[in-house]
């Protein structure tokens, strides 16, 4: 035991999602007005953007709800917790990766056009944390609970406890244990939050991240993914972006906030998670977390223009419009793993 705890204070943080970066595609149409101004065309509404491959069939839900004229959180809600349900989605609710007891502790957050957010970190127990934070937004006077808290609030919500920790889950965390070795280990397959931005029908933004975090990490770990500000953040006068991998990085630099600041100041969302990802590195170049260091950025401003940004290679995200259907965009990177 105590050798394990001398592990635990050593160690940093277990397997954290890498992301790929976004390729950016503008979306907007540019043509000449009279006066020979450039004057830029909106994208057609709805345009919804979701970090990695679970994105799609959250699109896809999303998207669906939409259209059947659902208030766009309970879309955002619906689609969310298609990743959260799927035990293959190793990196989000339900058989997500455990801590370092054992236990699956989940975060989300979900924003909206007002700014009114609800959140909840360290929950345990509930299958929809996404579902427990539009309730925190909806019937509390706070934005986030955590732990032991939420979990009650969520329970006095009618929410049910279950066990999320699956056999498979409980199997890789008995192997991680049995090594006890710390060696951060990126997984792109098992490991990522997802993230969803929306413009909606009428032009207006909201947002969402839901996760598991870092797998194997500290019991009491929170991530950035349930924190306004670092996981998501959005303006709507502005835009709107999120984050996945290493939380800690993004926290540190208060990263999609500062994201939309960059937008507020006339940059693309291509040029704004660019330079919010360039300044990370900076920051952590001589870091003991570079060796592992994966941070991706998904951006959309006012326009549905949308783009992504990671650190390093294997960040792509998932697109819905009108024009072009439900698809995968591959992010710009700065470095490859090799680097
Ligand atoms: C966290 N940012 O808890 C999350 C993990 C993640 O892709 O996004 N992985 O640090």
């Amino acid at each position: 035991m105590s050798q394990r705890r001398d592990f635990i204070k050593k160690a940093a943080l277990g397997t954290i999602g890498v992301s790929t970066i976004l390729s950016c595609k503008n979306l907007t149409e540019k043509e000449g007005d009279t006066a020979g101004k450039e004057v830029v065309k909106s994208q057609k509404k709805p345009v919804i953007i979701s970090t990695w491959n679970h994105g799609l069939p959250a699109n896809e839900e999303t998207w669906e709800a939409l259209k059947n004229g659902k208030p766009v959180l309970d879309a955002i809600e619906t689609g969310m917790k298609i990743p959260e349900a799927d035990p293959k989605v190793r990196s989000v609710g339900y058989g997500g990766f455990p801590d370092r007891e054992g236990k699956v502790t989940l975060d989300a957050c979900i924003m909206d056009h007002n700014s009114d957010c609800g959140s909840v970190s360290f929950l345990q127990g509930i299958k929809h944390p996404i579902s427990v934070a539009k309730k925190v937004l909806q019937n509390t006077p706070h934005v986030m609970l955590s732990g032991q808290g939420a979990l009650q609030f969520a329970l006095s919500e009618g929410f049910t406890e279950e066990n999320l920790l699956t056999a498979e889950a409980e199997k890789d965390w008995k192997k991680w244990v049995e090594e006890s070795k710390y060696k951060p280990v990126i997984n792109i397959e098992n490991h990522d939050t997802i993230s969803m931005l929306v413009v909606d029908n009428d032009g207006n933004i909201s947002g969402a991240c839901t996760t598991s975090g870092a797998a194997w990490k500290m019991h009491g770990r929170v991530g950035d993914s349930p924190i306004i500000g670092a996981g998501l953040f959005l303006d709507n006068e502005v835009g709107a972006a999120a984050a996945t991998g290493l939380g800690e990085a993004v926290i540190r630099t208060a990263g999609s906030a500062m994201v939309v600041e960059l937008m507020r100041q006339g940059k693309s969302p291509f040029e704004a998670c660019k330079e919010i990802v360039e300044r990370i590195y900076n920051k952590h170049k001589n870091h003991k977390d570079m060796e592992y260091l994966q941070v991706g950025f998904i951006a959309v401003n006012k326009n549905g223009e949308h783009a992504g940004y990671s650190l390093r290679s294997g960040f792509n995200y998932a697109v819905y419009d009108e024009d072009n259907g439900n698809r995968m965009e591959d992010a710009q990177f700065k470095m490859s793993w090799d680097n």
